[in-house]
């Protein structure tokens, strides 16, 4: 399977199944002397882990991250950083009744249209346990370009379902509680709705934001490097992302022009409807990206599909499913907004020093 690296300077690449012995990436590009242990990259790994909730998977990972090279007395050499991550709790038969089925709303059927072929046991690498090593990656670009230029990426749950999860931001919460909401008032709710949801066996969507600050004007490349492209990409590469809006987003389409443009003054910016980015540049102002994740499809309840056979069957997945994966998703879309931002520093740098 090709393409499974992204990013230019920085350019990262991941393997590894679901189910396999491991995880793991290459990050090659990473400028020399960033002090890094494995402590911390495991720390935001388990940011976005499982079984740290009833509201997630059960499967309970170690996480041990293991640097296997490109890292010397605790600091990048300059050369490619090699991480791994060994699978530790994959119970492979609960995917035993569906490995010749294609679970509805699954990439089962179209891994199998493409290759003729697949590990259907956890997914796979469509299994969203391959974002472990995006946040694992993540975790070198966000230390460097807060320590070189002060960048700081803060993601948070937008929207579950119906409910509005950043109805107050509250930064300094979101870490506090299983869903990455900025709003302390709204976690009952979101517990509540969540509950009801696993017993009755169904899944949800989710909203997932994610801002940058601090980060300098003039990073992106027009035309085909743009860096709401870069980003959309980015994200949209991120299992289960259905959808990308670059600040006003959506939005812009009932918009005037009168009110999108965000006019400027000797201060500043008075708003940010164009999330950061003009004419695929960075502007100076925050970098606003808003990601919408889909149900997740691996359902109890049943449905009717086929067989890789054509053969009508009822479908009914069985093991231990996140509800809504869009509740562990704000990791994993810091972790790309470091990575894109990261790789553009340095591109900038490449070509105008
Ligand atoms: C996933 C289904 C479950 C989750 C998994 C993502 O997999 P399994 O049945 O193999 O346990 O546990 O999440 C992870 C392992 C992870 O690290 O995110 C899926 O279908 O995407």
């Amino acid at each position: 399977m090709s393409y499974n690296s992204f990013g230019h300077v920085l350019r990262i690449s991941t393997f590894g199944e679901s189910h396999g012995p491991a995880v793991g990436c290459v990050i090659d590009g990473c400028p020399p002397g960033l002090e890094i242990t494995a402590g911390e990259i495991r720390a935001e790994v388990l940011r976005r882990a499982t079984g740290k909730s009833r509201h997630t998977s059960q499967r309970r990972e170690k996480e041990d991250v293991q640097i296997l090279s490109g890292v010397f007395e605790g600091r990048t050499t300059g050369t490619p950083v090699a991480l791994l991550i060994e699978n530790t709790d994959a119970r492979s038969k609960d995917y035993d009744n569906i490995k010749r089925q294609f679970r509805p709303g699954h990439a089962d059927f179209t891994y199998w249209k493409k290759y003729g072929f697949r590990d259907y046991r956890g997914g796979g690498r469509s299994s969203a346990r391959e974002t472990t090593m995006r946040v694992a990656a993540g975790a070198l670009a966000r230390k460097w370009l807060k320590q070189n230029l002060s960048v700081e990426i803060q993601g948070w749950l937008a929207q579950l379902g119906p409910i509005r999860a950043d109805t107050a931001l509250h930064w300094e919460t979101v870490d506090d509680n299983p869903f990455f909401c900025p709003d302390p008032e709204r976690v009952p709710e979101l517990e509540l709705y969540m509950d009801q949801l696993r017993k009755s066996g169904d899944s949800v969507g989710a909203r997932v934001n994610v801002i940058a600050r601090n980060v300098p004007a003039g990073l992106g490349a027009p035309l085909y490097g743009k860096l709401d492209a870069e980003l959309a990409s980015a994200m949209m590469s991120i299992n289960a992302a259905k959808g990308v809006e670059i600040g006003a987003g959506f939005d812009s389409v009932a918009q005037l022009g009168t009110k999108h443009r965000d006019e400027m003054t000797p201060e500043g910016f008075l708003s940010n409807h164009a999330g950061g980015i003009l004419g695929g540049i960075s502007s100076g102002q925050d970098i606003v990206v808003s990601t919408a994740f889909k149900p997740t499809s691996s359902l109890r309840i049943p449905c009717r599909g086929l067989d890789i056979d054509g053969n009508e069957v009822e479908i009914v997945t069985k093991g231990r499913h996140d509800p809504c994966v869009g509740i562990r998703a704000t990791p994993i879309v810091e972790a790309m907004m470091a990575l894109v931002l990261m790789d553009h520093v340095l591109l900038h740098k490449a070509q105008n020093g």
